[in-house]
């Protein structure tokens, strides 16, 4: 058998915004705006408005995690909840009630609770008035909404993460337009990672001022790593610069609080160099991470750009590399992302030589398949073997890679239950377990049942 490191975390990961619904929150964040004014925008003109009820069914739902032997657990606490107001952060009492449920649920279920502070829900009013992200204004109400989650819940509350994917808020919102604000403008882009990774820091700053016993602090980044079209100087020059744009612009500063140099020389070449003081660069420096979490969906496969990286235009970053598509990859044709699993062992190779080997686990992982009903037998069990071989395939790659020595602590699914996700809502659908979005029935699929045995077993059977 292929076991896993003692006290492993077998679980699975959601976020506030895309579990609990819009229900008692006094105030919207950028998805739950971005629907009001543009409903046709999403999935069959379905919004965030009831998710998969979380808010509701907290419990019934913590039991059926539960039930598929889930040891821990991740989701958000989301400040368009939390904070009552925004400027001077006080809190909202039945948001507190709501967190303390769920917390306590998780606690009495024996489930780790790992609580992630932005999942792209930054509350819309903040966007409106200081242009989000890209103000440092912002970096400080965050962080004073961070100390409020720490203070009230860090009793209990072990493991924190300061983001979740803080490259997706800078390309989605800055770059490839599929998040509101849908802004295209380089510049403003890197102040945003820039700025991201400054709130990151002076949270975790926070954090330690307070000296809670025992609790630990880490980020979660989507770590999607590059792969050359070919050995050719060219290639192999798009590659460097993509690694170091997608990966590393948040992953060094996370892990050694320095930016990368390499890139740092690039973005002043061209110009667009963020704002940043020596001061602040002192804060990213002393406040690095306890863990990491890695998202892993897909690899970034780049070739030579078909354009000369000096052309006349709008500065973007992928000026420097295009996207190649490789003939015979393998894809999750629903989602449009390349299934490539030993990915994973090269992620876990590349923690354990470059990035101190600091203890990691995997935050997110997971396939979104669409109509998952017609897989459904005669119980009305969804039969989804794909999911299963595409978990097994990624835990064997990951289990070489602890093998070899990276300290993998964990895996978690994306996601635990069916749930809303952005533009696309409920097309595809990731969870272990599925949820009638109707009637809020929610039924184990048989990769929940295997999981459970998985979790049992500690590992894989040979
Ligand atoms: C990650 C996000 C999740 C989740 C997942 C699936 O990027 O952290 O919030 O949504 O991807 O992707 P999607 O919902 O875009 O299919």
């Amino acid at each position: 058998m292929k076991k896993f490191p003692e006290n492993f975390w077998w679980g699975a990961a959601t976020s506030g915004p895309q579990s609990e619904g819009r229900f008692n929150k006094k105030h919207a964040n950028v998805f739950d705006y971005h629907f009001e004014i543009e409903p046709e925008k999403f999935y069959q003109h379905i919004g965030p408005d009831v998710a998969s009820n979380f808010y509701n069914s907290y419990q019934e739902d913590i039991q059926l995690m539960k039930s598929i032997g889930m040891n821990s657990v991740r989701t958000s606490i989301q400040w368009s909840r939390l904070i009552d107001d925004l400027e001077t952060n006080t809190v909202n009492q039945e948001a507190v009630d709501f967190y303390n449920a769920v917390i306590a649920t998780m606690i009495s279920e024996k489930m780790t609770p790992v609580m992630n502070l932005h999942h792209f829900d930054l509350p819309v009013e903040l966007y409106a008035k200081y242009g989000g992200w890209e103000s440092k204004k912002i970096v400080e109400l965050y962080v004073g909404f961070a100390e409020q989650c720490f203070k009230l819940f860090g009793d209990r509350v072990k493991y924190w993460t300061t983001h979740n994917e803080p490259m997706v808020v800078v390309e989605g919102e800055y770059l490839f337009q599929f998040h509101y604000p849908n802004i295209v403008d380089g510049k403003k882009a890197v102040q945003v990672a820039y700025n991201l990774n400054l709130a990151s820091a002076k949270a975790i700053q926070a954090f330690r001022r307070l000296n809670i016993p025992e609790a630990k602090i880490g980020t979660i980044l989507n770590l999607t790593p590059t792969y050359a079209a070919s050995d050719s100087k060219e290639d192999q020059e798009a590659a460097r610069i993509a690694e170091l744009w997608n990966n590393n612009l948040f992953l060094e500063p996370a892990v050694h609080g320095t930016f990368p140099s390499e890139l740092e020389e690039l973005l002043t070449q061209d110009k667009v160099l963020w704002e940043g003081s020596a001061e602040e660069k002192e804060v990213i420096k002393n406040n690095t991470v306890d863990f990491l979490g890695v998202n892993f969906y897909h690899p970034n496969r780049v070739k030579a750009p078909d354009l000369a990286p000096n052309s006349v235009g709008e500065w973007l970053p992928n000026r420097y590399y295009d996207a190649y598509d490789m003939p015979g990859r393998r894809v999750n044709l629903d989602r449009g992302w390349e299934i490539y699993p030993k990915a994973l062992y090269d992620i876990a190779i590349n923690i354990k030589e470059n990035y101190k080997n600091i203890p990691w686990y995997v935050s997110e992982n997971g396939m979104g398949v669409s109509n998952e009903d017609r897989f459904k037998n005669s119980e009305g069990i969804i039969e989804d073997e794909y999911r299963i071989a595409f978990v097994t395939e990624h835990l064997e790659w990951l289990y070489q890679g602890i093998e070899e020595g990276s300290n993998c602590f964990g895996y978690h699914m994306w996601t635990p239950i069916d749930c809303w996700s952005w533009l696309n809502a409920y097309k595809n659908r990731y969870g272990f377990i599925s949820n009638n979005i109707h009637t809020q029935i929610k039924t184990v699929k048989q990769s929940g049942y295997w999981f459970k045995e998985v979790a049992k077993r500690n590992g894989l059977k040979e």
